[in-house]
């Protein structure tokens, strides 16, 4: 009889443990709470959105830094490509305040494509002032909610970001003029360099484009991708860009990049170069295909350790695994828990 009591006993105590989220062993077990959005926005004291309390970012040695110096982490969202219909119309203030206050984002990225999919430069002039007008509300949007905008040159078909550098130049210049008193702005000059282009090529691109963005902003935060769809940051750590504020990108996709691609941001890490890892998703690079989080979590790990910041692919209710929202969301703004995709239910928790 005691001993049955003393087996309920100890039954018991396992119990609460492990409600309490400790297993017998002292290890914690996941509790996996389940996010929930309600769509809601606050009104939020300007001195405490991230812009307010942060400023202008700067890059201290191999950190981004805030107007204090102190380093500072960006978990931001990319958009689709605004020039297509499952990319433009979440770029609004309204889903920018919600990511803000529900999702723990501090930063937006606005995808431009520059030759998929009617990109800015083999469109016509229409288009190509619909594509600036919704960079323009994100900015804007940016700056009255306190967060940060990454204004990003979409290459990928073509290649390499030299295919279209007059184009680049142009428009560069353009927002760089626009966006002077901007101080939320990074711009982001070529997403993925592929299909061959060397760094030495994207070296010669990058001294070109951000000679023309330091005409009007000698200090925003430029943003340069690497070879191989930005994936070879140990090359461009051996050969780095002279100049300030520069930084570098990654690219990740859980499913396809492991080890391999860690192992190149830990050498480019303790070579000092300064990262941002400005697209990454769960999925395989395709923007498809099944999740690998446990892959995914040690990326996350490895980032937030090193307090580079990153943006996620994307805002976007496309029927692909990439996507944040599910392909039936019809919501532009105000998303709740069940408009998320698994990919955009994983993300949240990960932000918060
Ligand atoms: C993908 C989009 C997909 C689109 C394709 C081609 O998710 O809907 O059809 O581009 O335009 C990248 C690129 C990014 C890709 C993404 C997923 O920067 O443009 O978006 N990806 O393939 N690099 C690695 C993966």
């Amino acid at each position: 009889m005691k001993r049955l009591a003393r087996r309920g006993i100890c039954f018991l105590l396992a119990l609460v443990l492990i409600l309490a989220g400790i297993t017998l062993d002292g290890r914690a077990i996941r509790v996996s709470a389940a996010v929930k959005l309600t769509g809601r926005t606050r009104s939020v004291a300007y001195s405490q959105t991230a812009y307010g309390k942060h400023g202008k970012l700067k890059v201290k040695g191999s950190k981004l830094v805030d107007k204090n110096g102190k380093a500072i982490q960006l978990k931001g969202i990319s958009s689709h490509g605004i020039n297509w219909d499952v990319g433009e119309p979440y770029v609004n203030a309204k889903a920018l305040q919600n990511l803000r206050d529900e999702w723990g984002v501090n930063c937006f990225r606005v995808a431009m494509y520059t030759e998929d999919y009617n990109g800015y430069c083999v469109t016509d002039a229409a288009s190509r002032k619909k594509l600036l007008k919704t960079i323009d509300t994100a900015v804007k949007a940016g700056k009255k909610l306190g967060m940060y905008v990454i204004i990003d040159w979409h290459i990928l078909n073509d290649g390499s970001p030299k295919t279209h550098q007059k184009e680049a130049k142009a428009f560069f210049k353009k927002v760089a003029k626009k966006y002077k008193k901007y101080g939320n702005v990074l711009y982001e000059i070529c997403n993925e360099p592929n299909g061959g282009t060397d760094w030495k090529t994207i070296k010669s691109y990058a001294k070109t484009v951000i000679k023309e963005i330091r005409k009007y902003n000698k200090n925003a935060i430029i943003i340069v991708g690497t070879p191989t769809w930005s994936q070879d940051v140990d090359v461009a750590a051996m050969s780095p860009l002279k100049g300030k504020n520069i930084m570098y990108a990654f690219h990740f996709y859980a499913a396809t990049h492991g080890d391999y691609l860690r192992e190149k941001v830990k050498t480019a890490i303790a070579k000092g170069l300064p990262l941002f890892c400005s697209e990454f998703s769960a999925c395989d690079s395709s923007g498809n295909g099944s999740y690998d989080f446990q892959s995914a979590k040690q990326w996350m790990k490895l980032m937030n350790q090193n307090k580079i910041s990153y943006c996620c692919w994307s805002l976007s209710n496309k029927q692909e695994s990439a996507s944040l929202l599910k392909p039936g969301c019809k919501r532009t703004s105000g998303f709740r828990t069940a408009d998320l995709s698994r990919m955009g239910k994983w993300l949240v928790k990960q932000y918060k």
